[in-house]
């Protein structure tokens, strides 16, 4: 067998408390093994919640509910495929969608800062965390150990919603196989087109293909790494992008079926898991993974792997308990203020066309491109001489489309713009409806004519 513990584990900690005790939850794993007959735990068992060693029973619901997906019809005739509803009220009864919010944004409090290391004095995303009881994961997305941390989270919740809804378990089975366009029959939105990138293909085609790509990933926090995003995190910049550009079809795929508008937006973290897509992409993410693990010769009963379940688990739970006020959950109602050219032509480009991963509550790369509870003058001052992420071109120069990292990422002339190895150059939406020339040539007169609100 070959042992794809990942090296560091033994000195890791994970999660928003510290909790060091890696060995004592491996102790304890390998202690209580299998006990289910209802027999007392040990006492190392304290502080670790009952159904992270027992499990769930099946929810009541299960045995009455129809099962059927919800699918909601939104503004402009856009739609979207919910988990039914008895499924969201399960999640809800246990805090997930809130849960599994924190539990991302508590690694991506450096990202949202725009620096590795942000500190909560400085940053106001870091500020709303704090607040609330939470604070920054020792380790932050792209770093290592995170993406192993990533798969094992979301196995547990998906092992737990099949225990809870045992004869609806088919809800949450991944994808057979990437859906390749519109009419193949695993797309779960058939009115929707499906489009891959050249970069995107080939990630398909490896991770459908893992059994023949072991050897390129030495760890199962490589693959999952390669899976989550297209960046990594470094000690001068938190989101370094990677020299590979197949790398990060986990965010693709949610970006691919992110309807504007939805409830339960898919591209952001607040409660994407009310998606139904949600489990088919994740489910696939954790097919492949799962066939890694086969492949490489890992036991289901290794000690570090079943540790990292358990430690996942708790720190749900724990996120659950420690946060002392609820999270911005619900999107904010929708006031589009209506005057200036910004407000007519730009303002609901960006929101129409971004918000599936950009919306306030949970946004990538920490940039916000819709927030209907702001003034325009406060939404153009996060853009207008705000440096993006790459840390090189400003999102907006007034007067200077060329110039402007947002203006060029929504045109796609970013591909060719001149900038060091850390750059990354995708055009955006990286999945999905692009801005369409008219919204192009809006977003280009509102910076050239000074990016004014
Ligand atoms: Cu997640």
């Amino acid at each position: 067998m070959i042992s794809r513990l990942p090296s560091w584990y033994g000195e890791r900690a994970f999660g928003r408390v510290q909790r060091g005790a890696t060995l004592g939850l491996l102790a304890l794993t390998l202690a209580c093994g299998q006990d289910d007959d209802g027999s007392e735990h040990p006492a190392s068992h304290e502080g670790v919640p009952e159904h992270c060693i027992d499990g769930y029973d099946p929810d009541p619901r299960d045995k009455t509910m129809r099962g059927e997906p919800q699918v909601i019809e939104l503004a402009e005739g856009r739609r979207d495929v919910l988990l039914p509803a008895e499924v969201i009220a399960w999640m809800e009864e246990h805090g997930w969608q809130q849960q599994h919010n924190d539990w991302h944004n508590v690694r991506r409090m450096d990202i949202a800062c725009r620096r590795a290391g942000a500190a909560d004095e400085t940053c106001a995303a870091a500020q709303s965390l704090s607040a609330r009881g939470l604070s920054r994961a020792p380790i932050q997305e792209g770093q290592r150990g995170d993406g192993f941390a990533f798969v094992v989270m979301h196995r547990h919740m998906l092992r737990v919603l099949r225990e809870v809804f045992p004869r609806h378990r088919a809800l949450f089975d991944g994808f057979d196989h990437i859906p390749r366009d519109q009419a193949d029959p695993q797309n779960p939105m058939p009115w929707r087109e499906v489009k891959w990138s050249a970069d995107q293909l080939r990630a398909i085609d490896r991770l459908e293909h893992i059994e023949d790509h072991i050897d390129e990933f030495a760890t199962e926090d490589d693959l999952a790494s390669y899976i989550q995003h297209p960046y990594h995190w470094s000690p001068d910049n938190p989101m370094v992008v990677n020299a590979d550009a197949s790398s990060g079809f986990h965010d693709a795929l949610h970006g691919q079926w992110s309807i504007t508008g939805s409830p339960a937006l898919l591209g952001t973290n607040t409660r994407n898991i009310d998606n139904l897509v949600f489990w088919r992409l994740h489910g696939w993410i954790d097919d492949v993974w799962e066939r890694y693990r086969k492949a490489a010769g890992i036991e289901e009963s290794e000690p570090g792997y079943q540790a990292e379940l358990l430690a996942q688990c708790k720190e749900m739970h724990d996120l659950g308990v420690g946060a002392t006020q609820p999270g911005p959950i619900d999107p904010p109602p929708m006031t589009m203020p209506t005057s200036s050219f910004f407000d007519q032509q730009v303002r609901p480009a960006l929101a129409a066309k971004c918000s599936g991963c950009h919306e306030k509550a949970a946004p990538n790369a920490g940039l916000v491109l819709e927030d209907s509870s702001v003034s325009a003058t406060e939404f153009v001052a996060r853009l207008a001489s705000v440096k993006s992420t790459n840390g090189e071109y400003a999102l907006v120069v007034p007067g200077e489309p060329q110039q402007s990292w947002l203006y060029l990422k929504a045109s796609g002339e970013s591909a060719q713009a001149s900038c060091g190895a850390t750059c990354n150059r995708q055009a955006m939406p990286p999945a999905g409806e692009k801005l369409s020339s008219a919204e192009l040539a809006a977003l280009a007169q509102w910076i050239r004519d000074g990016a004014k609100p």
